[in-house]
């Protein structure tokens, strides 16, 4: 029988890639979207062009419990991969109070209308390696204590744990996937790496001449958003429910990203990145890196794009639509 999937967070990266991997699998594939999406598809759709005419969107809020039981009700998912979230850590200290809302209580809601209409569906909760934060010894792996560093790792640890509380008090097939960053030509623009490779294609295109980053020196488990969704769903085929680790077991500086990508392009870095005090942040999150044993071990996962291919695949992509963008 044809499985369903509900999607929510579907417009953003990986939300669109996980589409596709379960499009490609035979799901019957729904996804949750604001409204303000369904009126400006042009601009709010880009990442799920591709796939739209197979996939069902059903307007609903983080906000608003009734609308998510709403389409919990319609839908009656199998599976639940809970996707959507203020995910900018940058933002969630200038705005704390919505990051707090839509990531916390929008988890509780989902969390709730998925167990009041459909006890057996099966649950995936986007937890993250900013859980982590301030960490004592690298690399980290699913026994590591959380110490976060932001409203949104705060608001992430809350919702880990709010999936946790699910599966031991009620029996929900809820897992988290700890993820660390992972990246793709979708990434929005406003996270370092994608800001980093859309500025030096700029600059090659003569577009534009410098950069403003923050802090070079923080450090990254950088990996392929493509490969990452795939951890989700094997995590909800197990026999049993659990919290996976998910990364690449190697980390690199933002200044060793940016050396690489302007290096693609035949720029020299240090001449085009600038150090800009307004993005540094009030905490930071200085070293991630993931140990992913138990997703290999258990799951049968490891990454298959590294970093090289990574940066050239966005790079490419950027120099691309940053040649046909009109001005
Ligand atoms: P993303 O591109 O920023 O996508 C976020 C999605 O959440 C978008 O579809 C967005 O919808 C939706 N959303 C945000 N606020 C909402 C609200 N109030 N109501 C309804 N929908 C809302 O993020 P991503 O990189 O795909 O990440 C997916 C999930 O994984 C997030 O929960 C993120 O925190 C987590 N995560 C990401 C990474 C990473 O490195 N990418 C690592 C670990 C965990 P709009 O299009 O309408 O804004
Ligand atoms: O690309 P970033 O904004 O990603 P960050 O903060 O690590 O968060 C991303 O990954 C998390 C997984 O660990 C996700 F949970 C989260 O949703 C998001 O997808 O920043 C990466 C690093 C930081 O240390 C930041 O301080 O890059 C540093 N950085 C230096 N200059 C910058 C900049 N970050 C941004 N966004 N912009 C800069 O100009």
């Amino acid at each position: 029988m044809t499985k369903v999937a509900l999607i929510t967070g579907i417009t953003g990266q990986d939300g669109s890639y996980l589409a596709e991997h379960l499009l490609a699998r035979g799901y019957e594939v729904h996804g949750i979207v604001r409204r303000v999406a369904l009126e400006d598809p042009r601009d709010r759709l880009w990442r799920l062009d591709a796939i739209l005419p197979r996939i069902t969107l059903h307007a609903a809020s983080l906000e608003s419990y009734a609308s998510l039981f709403h389409v919990a009700d319609k839908v009656r998912p199998d599976e639940c991969y809970h996707l959507a979230a203020q995910s900018f850590v940058n933002y969630s200290f200038e705005d704390a109070f919505s990051t707090i809302n839509a990531n916390i209580n929008g988890t509780l809601f989902v969390l709730s209308a998925i167990q009041d209409r459909v006890p057996g569906c099966r649950f995936y909760f986007a937890a993250t390696s900013e859980m982590f934060g301030k960490v004592d010894h690298s690399p980290q792996t699913e026994a590591t204590p959380f110490h976060p560093r932001s409203p949104y790792g705060i608001s992430k640890v809350a919702g880990f744990d709010l999936a946790r509380n699910y599966r031991e008090s009620y029996g929900l097939f809820a897992c988290s996937g700890i993820l660390f960053n992972h990246e793709s030509p979708r990434r929005g623009r406003e996270f370092v790496t994608r800001k980093i490779t859309s500025a030096a294609a700029r600059i090659k295109l003569g577009l534009d001449t410098s950069v403003r980053l923050g802090n070079l020196a923080a450090q990254r488990d950088w990996g392929f958003a493509g490969d990452y969704v795939e951890a989700m769903w094997l995590m909800l085929q197990q026999d049993a429910p659990g919290d996976y680790v998910v990364a690449t077991g190697r980390t690199h500086s933002v200044e060793e990203f940016a050396r690489r990508a302007f290096a693609k392009v035949g720029l020299d870095y240090s001449e085009h990145v600038v150090t800009d005090p307004a993005f540094f942040r009030p905490a930071e999150v200085e070293l991630l890196c993931g140990d992913y044993s138990r997703a290999r071990e258990q799951l049968g996962w490891s990454p298959r794009v590294d970093l090289d291919e990574l940066i050239e695949m966005m790079v490419q992509a950027d120099l691309q639509s940053e040649a046909s963008r009109p001005r």
